[in-house]
């Protein structure tokens, strides 16, 4: 899958900006332009705009309407990008119903036939979870569902008519933002055009072969790389050297262009030039073994929700350097594509992880009929191919996560990700993971599928509260058992405290900054005396929106940084750990 490009051959349009919004009943059909409609941004999420809290927790459809034209050349075809939106969507142009968004966090593309000197562009959006999308959630406490009633000026714009919809809460993991969270672009490309390609560098273990396989309708392909403005290779052959690769890595993150050239059009692309490998002892990247330091991140920032920015994610990255850190999970989701592109520029090593998560704790059981069952597996597969798809030429992605927390301890979850973590196999040579919250290696049906073993675990938070002594013996039995029954390598994928900044303890109690940075510490010490743990992901960059709950104080409070990206005190403990390579007790030789 190609991002959108414009160069001599190829256009883009971008519809970014504001948009028409309305809630809207379920059977809504946009056959008019919608009446009544409120102002609304796109990328961004709705929630944090609205003034009113039961439009912000508003459960079902909202419409999002816009115009737009463009100037359109006749030997063009032209599509519609939409980055991502959450959950699902109907698309309509101009009231003729274009196509359906299937799930949320990746993106899709239409074909756009018949486009008119002005079109209106319609895209109804579903905010519900069920058993059937991923994230997997579900809606408690009834209330009915009646966004249809007609109020004065539309269906129920803000605040307006009396609508029920607050009496509905949704169970998940983290704030259900709703709303355009990406880039929505019109773009158009040569009818005879580049449909994908694909970088492979380091070609059968040589550093200097690279390939490249584009596809579309094309007869004939011309290969540049440029390094900078310097041309180092052209080639009719997909398959050629690059003389002396400079290689990409966290210390130095280089990237090269590849121009792919046919008789009609051109696509640029970065790549790097790098090899993972890995084997029971760890992750290599151009055959040196690296320690994973970082965080499980949220797209999640004030007022934004989940819409993408482009200085939101500069931050983001600049405090990545800042602390150190080499790598990072996009937990629970694939993030933006403009933040895989910094992470490759960055040199941010990236765990990509598809948005299986509540796929747990539901009662009685998870896994099994009308739960996640055959259709949501299907989903999951194609949730899995589509990120490959997008994902595949980032040097930053060095592993692929098929979920989060699943419940693994049902016999019924091996059948259903056995399946799921082959494919994953099958599409990259990259190792897969599934992070686990499940504590009894005897109880766990899934650990031996996967190449690394991530444990998520809350030693001294959710067990023994508080209590720092507590955590280095738990942690020790429960990981090297994991490490003895399954003898793959661990990565403790998720360790945090809630922390309100700016409230101190000398006595380092709960929910200080006291306390998250000697946590933290507590638990980093453990590691190091632990050979098989390759890899520490504390939990989680920056505080984030949750439901509300008693014990979410203004949301999950565990980011090393606040939801504003300032510093708390555990920030600076990292930053010291993470600024020289971390020593393990037994280090693991050179492979
Ligand atoms: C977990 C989940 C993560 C939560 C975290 C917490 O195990 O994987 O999504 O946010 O716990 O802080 O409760």
């Amino acid at each position: 899958m190609l991002y959108p490009q414009s160069n001599q051959k190829r256009s883009t349009c971008s519809l970014s900006g504001i948009w028409n919004f309305c809630f809207v009943p379920d059977d809504y059909v946009p056959l008019a332009p919608a009446f009544g409609a409120a102002p609304i941004a796109v990328p961004a999420s709705i929630n944090d705009l609205f003034t009113e809290k039961r439009d912000a927790n508003y459960l079902g459809k909202v419409l999002f309407e816009r115009e737009f034209s463009l100037p359109q050349e006749a030997d063009k075809t032209y599509f519609l990008r939409i980055g991502a939106l959450s959950h699902r969507a109907e698309v309509f142009l101009n009231g003729e119903k274009i196509g359906t968004v299937p799930f949320g966090f990746l993106p899709v593309d239409f074909p756009l036939a018949g486009l008119k000197n002005t079109n209106r562009l319609s895209i109804i959006i579903d905010n519900r979870l069920d058993y059937h999308t991923l994230p997997m959630g579900r809606l408690t406490d009834g209330g009915t569902m009646n966004a249809g009633t007609a109020t004065k000026g539309g269906y129920g714009v803000r605040g307006e008519g009396d609508l029920p919809r607050y009496k509905m809460t949704v169970k998940h993991d983290f704030y259900n933002y709703t709303g355009i969270h990406r880039d929505v672009i019109v773009y158009g490309v040569p009818e005879n055009h580049i449909e994908d390609v694909t970088v492979q560098t380091v070609v059968g273990g040589d550093y200097s072969k690279v390939r490249v396989l584009a596809t579309g309708n094309f007869a004939h392909a011309e290969y540049t790389v440029l390094d900078g403005e310097t041309e180092v290779t052209r080639s009719k052959e997909a398959e050629f050297t690059l003389p002396k690769p400079r290689l990409w890595s966290h210390e130095d993150p280089h990237l090269y262009t590849l121009v792919v050239s046919t008789e009609e059009d051109e696509y640029r692309l970065s790549f790097g030039v790098r090899k993972v490998s890995y084997d029971q002892k760890g992750l290599y990247l151009n055959d040196k073994p690296v320690y994973l330091k970082g965080f499980g991140m949220h797209e999640d920032a004030p007022i934004l929700g989940k819409g993408n920015c482009s200085a939101l994610n500069i931050k983001n990255f600049e405090l990545l350097r800042w602390i150190g850190a080499n790598s990072i999970r996009t937990s629970h989701y694939p993030y933006a594509e403009e933040v895989m592109d910094l992470a490759d520029r960055y040199g941010i090593l990236v765990t990509d992880e598809v948005p299986a998560v509540g796929v747990n704790h539901w009662d009685p059981y998870t896994f099994g009929e009308n739960r996640a069952d055959g259709q949501t597996k299907a989903l999951h597969r194609s949730m899995i191919e589509r990120l490959w798809s997008r994902d595949k030429n980032h040097p930053s992605v060095v592993m692929l996560s098929v979920g989060n927390e699943a419940a693994t301890f049902e016999p019924a979850s091996r059948a259903y990700f056995e399946d799921l973590i082959a494919l994953a196999r099958s599409l990259s040579s990259l190792p897969v993971t599934l992070p686990e919250e499940t504590k009894f290696v005897e109880g766990n049906y899934c650990a031996d599928l996967v190449d690394f073993l991530s444990l998520n675990r809350y030693y001294g938070w959710y067990d023994e509260t508080g209590n720092l002594q507590a955590i280095a013996p738990l942690l020790k039995d429960d990981l090297t058992a994991y490490y003895e029954k399954f003898r793959k390598p661990i990565i403790v994928t998720e360790f945090g405290a809630d922390t309100i900044d700016g409230f101190h303890s000398l006595r380092k109690e709960a929910f200080s900054e006291e306390y998250q940075a000697a946590f933290l510490a507590e638990n980093c010490r453990t590691f190091d005396e632990l050979p098989f743990v390759v890899g520490e992901h504390v939990w989680n960059f920056a505080d984030f929106k949750t439901g509300e709950g008693i014990i979410r104080v203004g949301g999950n409070r565990k980011g090393v940084f606040t939801k504003e990206r300032e510093p708390k005190a555990a920030a600076f403990f990292l930053k010291e750990r993470w600024k020289s390579p971390v020593e393990k007790k037994s280090p693991r030789e050179e492979k």
